[in-house]
């Protein structure tokens, strides 16, 4: 791939632009060549020093005398040097006659070597050191698939007539559920940070039809858990004019077809980097009753939600059964969905709900909504909740939404499945959890 942003560059001194790592063994023999990066490692040889530099693309090896004096691992540095064929050198050509001039101050000693091949190092190290352990290229290789399945998700959604929008992430009431929320000072009121864009997202279907947000949400989480985060990315579709929640779960599997066709085209380096299987999204993703998946699971039939240990034995049942990392729950008991959820009209004990278990764990929750007013007004009197904190968001339903329904994916999720990492902070660029507010 040509990366048109580095014939911008050019350098004042040497009246050069820049070559990415990637783009050197297509450069002329002898000619001259000008690299920018960082001091990926130096190897001081009996006769020579290497110095291989590692910029966004890849790793070039550029050839020394022997006792050259170089900067620091992961010291920003620009090499000026002649283009020439080697076959031991990565892509078969490396720099000689070169001039390293350090970019910046010499880097302090990482936590950890970012140049050997793997990153063997336990999570805290990780973690605390997030902003120079995402360099090591496996570990950058995990953003590039959040990356890639976000532009995944926006071109399936742009090619099927949705709107992408942005709502307030400071809100007035918790939209999921009282117990998980944090609360700030707004101006010497009290406020919370969203739990999602739920009651926006469907707001705006009345006005957009078909909408999505990918952003941040918050989840004040009182369970240090490997799957749960304070904050993550939501990626949140809302759909208008719909029959049932089928046809969400329809759109569901096109979104995760497009999340996967993203990766594939621009994120390809990074499978091929982390050896990864992508998941085969079915045409029609197995779908199976709450009630048969607690059979399945073994759970008694009165229990009102799935465990994760549930929803890994379903993991386990979709993949024997089926040969699929995808399963859909549908039909949870609606006293334990969200309060807008839309019972099934043929028995209201269930729910037109429904999850997506990827990999033996929830991926996806979604829906149908109720869309009348007086359903809702009915709905949180039922449930003992207090009017008021919602009243802007009700009585929008006064004023003509149409049936909809959507749904909501975490990209960390998602990622942490696709590369089975053990722990969801393994893919979160900076996680924020129950004992962690920095890096
Ligand atoms: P829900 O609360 O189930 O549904 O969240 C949807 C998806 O978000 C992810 N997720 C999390 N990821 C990391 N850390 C957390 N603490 C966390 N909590 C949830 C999961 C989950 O499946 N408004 C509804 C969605 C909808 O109906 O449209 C909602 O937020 O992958």
């Amino acid at each position: 791939m040509t990366d048109s942003s580095a014939l911008a560059s050019t350098s004042s001194t040497t009246g050069l632009s820049r070559t990415l790592t990637s783009a050197l063994p297509e450069a002329t023999p002898g000619k001259e060549v000008r690299l920018q990066g960082w001091v990926h490692r130096r190897r001081e040889l009996a006769k020579v020093t290497f110095l291989i530099v590692r910029d966004r693309t890849g790793l070039a090896q550029v050839v020394l005398p022997a006792g050259t004096e170089l900067p620091p691992e992961e010291t920003p540095v620009e090499v000026v040097g002649t283009a020439t064929a080697n076959a031991q050198a990565p892509g078969g050509m490396e720099l000689t006659q070169a001039m390293v001039t350090a970019l910046s101050d010499p880097a302090d000693t990482p936590a950890v070597e970012l140049w050997r091949p793997t990153l063997d190092t336990g999570l805290p190290t990780l973690l605390d050191h997030a902003a120079t352990t995402w360099r090591h290229p496996l570990q950058r290789a995990k953003w590039e698939l959040a990356a890639a399945s976000l532009r995944g998700f926006r071109e399936t959604l742009d090619a099927q007539g949705f709107t992408e929008v942005q709502s307030p992430k400071l809100v007035e009431q918790a939209t999921e559920s009282g117990a998980n929320v944090f609360q700030v000072d707004y101006f010497g009121r009290s406020a919370y940070l969203a739990q999602s864009p739920q009651f926006y997202k469907q707001q705006l279907v009345g006005v957009f039809e078909r909408v999505y947000e990918v952003g941040p949400v918050f989840r004040a989480e009182p369970h240090d858990t490997v799957r749960h985060l304070a904050e993550y990315v939501s990626l949140d579709v809302e759909l208008a004019f719909v029959e049932d929640h089928r046809e969400v779960m329809a759109c569901l599997r096109d979104v995760v077809a497009g999340m996967v066709t993203g990766i594939q085209g621009y994120a390809a380096a990074a499978v091929e980097r982390l050896g990864l299987e992508l998941p085969d999204v079915p045409e029609k993703i197995p779908t199976i009753h709450f009630r048969e998946a607690l059979e399945i699971a073994g759970a008694p039939a009165d229990e009102p939600d799935l465990s994760p240990a549930h929803e890994r034995a379903l993991g386990d049942w979709a993949k024997a059964e089926h040969g699929s990392d995808l399963v859909l729950v549908e039909g949870y008991p609606t006293a334990h969905r969200a309060f807008y959820s839309h019972p099934d009209p043929e028995d209201p004990h269930w729910s037109r709900s429904f999850d997506l278990i990827f990999r033996g764990i929830e991926l996806v929750s979604g829906a149908q909504r109720l869309h009348r007013y007086q359903d809702y007004v009915r709905t949180l009197e039922q449930r003992g909740y207090p009017y008021a904190p919602y009243a802007t968001y009700v009585e929008a339903f006064k004023r003509g939404i149409p049936p909809h329904g959507g749904f909501a994916i975490g990209l960390e999720r998602w990622v942490g499945r696709l590369v089975e990492a053990p722990n969801i902070r393994e893919v979160t660029l900076f996680p924020r959890d129950l004992h962690r507010l920095a890096p």
